[in-house]
């Protein structure tokens, strides 16, 4: 049976009718522009929900299976599925990608999430709440052209909730902070304005911090198991392990992921760039271009500092993410070069051509 895809297609109309199957799942014109009617049919769109060792568990229209692993690809990610070799299913462009240094000692990059429109950095009104890695998350996003929301849960359990959103609201002027119970239906109301058909939005933040509970609220439905915090420090037990999208009632796309433990930024200098963008400002009036914000003449930081107008503080911490950003991408690009060196060996040994470059 050969499928209309007609309505997929970039130019289609889009006013006045049930979203097709595809843009249940996401589907817009970003993706659209990349294909034609041919390759639509031939190779059927299909969204990753899930990546678990075994496979890539996809869903398009009419398709729902788990192809072997191959393409790298991760949640998220549009393919256009290769029905005969899936692994060899070739992945869209990405309208965004979230993407870490990968933990543990290797320098690897680990691919988070892609296509995501929203992300919602989750924190607790309790001591799970730490600037400084707020700020890492909204790097993150910055860093992706995603927009970072600050979700503030049990503010039902906090003294003084008003003092988190405070706090939370000095981070960026450009980050809505909203504080929440996110048992019962307050997250869908609180988060309505993100959470739109079609949208995809992506719950972020330690374990324990109610990500899987505010999932479950959107979803209107028990559907992903949570688990209480150990009560003496806040911390919570990892009881998510795999990222995996779900499907609103409201036709939103909501990722829940895992706790994260640690979240070190690599080829963030951007998103870093963002956060901290009056001390940025502030390091372009210093005399010299190189500055070091030590102990050189004519230091605009320094002197920021010396009249309360910058906290050092918060000038630590920009330093700080920067060096970790700096040593992370650096040791990436080392590792590139030798990866794209050995390839080369391998290539004029086998007698092969050269790759194209991309
Ligand atoms: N009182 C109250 N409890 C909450 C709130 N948000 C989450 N909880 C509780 O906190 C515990 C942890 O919530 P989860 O949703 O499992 O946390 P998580 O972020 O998904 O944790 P991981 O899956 O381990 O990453 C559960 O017992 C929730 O009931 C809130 O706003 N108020
Ligand atoms: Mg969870
Ligand atoms: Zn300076």
């Amino acid at each position: 049976m050969v499928r209309d895809y007609s309505a997929f297609l970039l130019g289609a109309k889009t006013t006045q009718r049930t979203p097709t199957v595809l843009e249940g799942l996401g589907w817009s014109p970003v993706f659209a522009r990349q294909i034609d009617a041919d390759a639509l049919t031939a190779t059927p769109p299909v969204r990753v929900l899930s990546v678990h060792r075994s496979g890539l568990q996809v869903a398009g229209d009419g398709i729902e299976e788990t192809i072997p692993p191959g393409p790298e690809a991760t949640v998220g990610d549009w393919l256009l599925m290769e029905r005969a070799r899936p692994r060899s299913s070739q992945v869209l462009d990405r309208k965004s990608l979230i993407k870490r240094r990968a933990p543990g000692t290797g320098r690897e990059v680990q691919l988070i999430a892609a296509n995501i429109d929203t992300v919602f950095v989750v924190t607790s009104c309790n001591t799970d709440f730490n600037i400084a890695r707020l700020e890492r998350y909204v790097a993150l996003a910055f860093e992706a052209d995603i927009e970072p929301v600050i979700v503030l849960t049990k503010a039902d359990l906090a003294e003084d909730p008003a003092s988190y959103v405070t706090a939370a609201r000095a981070i960026s002027d450009r980050v809505p902070v909203v504080a929440l119970d996110a048992r019962g239906d307050e997250p869908a109301q609180a988060l309505v304005d993100w959470c739109k058909p079609g949208r995809t939005v992506a719950f972020l933040g330690s374990s324990g911090v109610g990500k899987s509970m505010l999932s479950n609220a959107l979803l209107s439905a028990q559907a992903i198991a949570t688990q209480g915090i150990r009560e003496d420090d806040a911390k919570g037990r990892h009881t998510t392990t795999r990222r995996e999208l779900h499907v609103t009632p409201g036709g939103c796309l909501v990722l829940d992921t895992p706790g994260m433990r640690e979240l070190q930024l690599t080829e963030a200098a951007e998103g870093i760039a963002g956060v901290f963008e009056d001390i940025e400002a502030m390091a372009a009036q210093c005399r010299f271009a190189d500055c070091q914000h030590e102990t050189e003449p004519g230091c605009a930081i320094r002197t920021a500092v010396d009249d309360d107008r910058l906290d050092p503080a918060r000038l630590a911490r920009w330093r700080k993410l920067q060096a970790e950003d700096a040593f992370n991408s650096a040791s990436l690009a080392e590792r590139r070069e030798k990866d794209r060196a050995f390839g080369k060996i391998v290539r004029s040994a086998v007698g092969a051509k050269p790759r194209n470059k991309k």
